[in-house]
């Protein structure tokens, strides 16, 4: 069977859940014909996307799909685009906070996912939860995952995509989605996960 990478990030921002890594562990192990392979990566600039690439590279990954928090967020979100920026407002766990520095020196400006976000995006809403395409991952931890992921996968066969997702109730902040909708959402991004 097909090899599907899926990985959440751990709780940060004060948070003592991060609503990724909760719903990717709902997610069941089998979706559209894929084999799901689950990791939790660090809010670490660099060190995330180093775990996620060993990893993918370890099981033979068709296809990695990253999920994150957005807080302050109301829907479902599909990234377009990884961009070569680091920019945070708080430090990573590494105490890193880096201020408008590229992510690979002389690197492309930028990539696009090679998930078909807008068809996922649109069957996610199709399925009766709110759900747009994103032009921005930001410049923190999330993008530096999409972005060096596919830099790295550039012109292989591994498909890379990344999907943030809002608070979860059990955050108590506003916009906030069910958990429950939000396993939905990743399942049905999946199974439309084919080009
Ligand atoms: N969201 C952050 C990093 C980890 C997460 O879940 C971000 O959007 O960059």
């Amino acid at each position: 069977m097909k090899k599907l990478l899926i990985t959440g990030f751990e709780p940060f921002g004060g948070e003592v859940i991060n609503p990724s890594m909760e719903a990717v562990d709902l997610l069941l192990p089998n979706i559209n014909g894929y084999v799901l392979t689950k990791l939790c990566v660090p809010v670490i600039y660099g060190e995330a996307a180093r775990q996620v690439i060993r990893e993918a590279e370890r099981i033979g990954a068709a296809v990695i799909l990253c999920i994150g928090q957005a807080g302050g967020r109301n829907a479902i979100t599909p990234e377009l685009v990884g961009i070569n920026l680091r920019n945070a407002s708080i430090p990573d766990h590494a105490m890193y906070m880096p201020k408008d520095e590229p992510i690979e020196i002389g690197g492309d400006v930028a990539y696009f996912s090679s998930l078909p976000v807008r068809k996922m995006a649109e069957a996610i809403a199709s399925a009766g939860i709110p759900a747009r395409v994103s032009y921005s991952a930001g410049a923190y931890v999330c993008n530096d995952l999409l972005y060096s992921l596919l830099a790295h996968f550039n012109g292989s066969k591994t498909r890379v995509g990344f999907i943030h997702v809002p608070y979860s109730k059990e955050q108590n902040k506003e916009p906030s989605m069910e958990l429950g909708d939000i396993v939905k959402a990743l399942t049905v991004a999946i199974e439309n996960i084919d080009l």
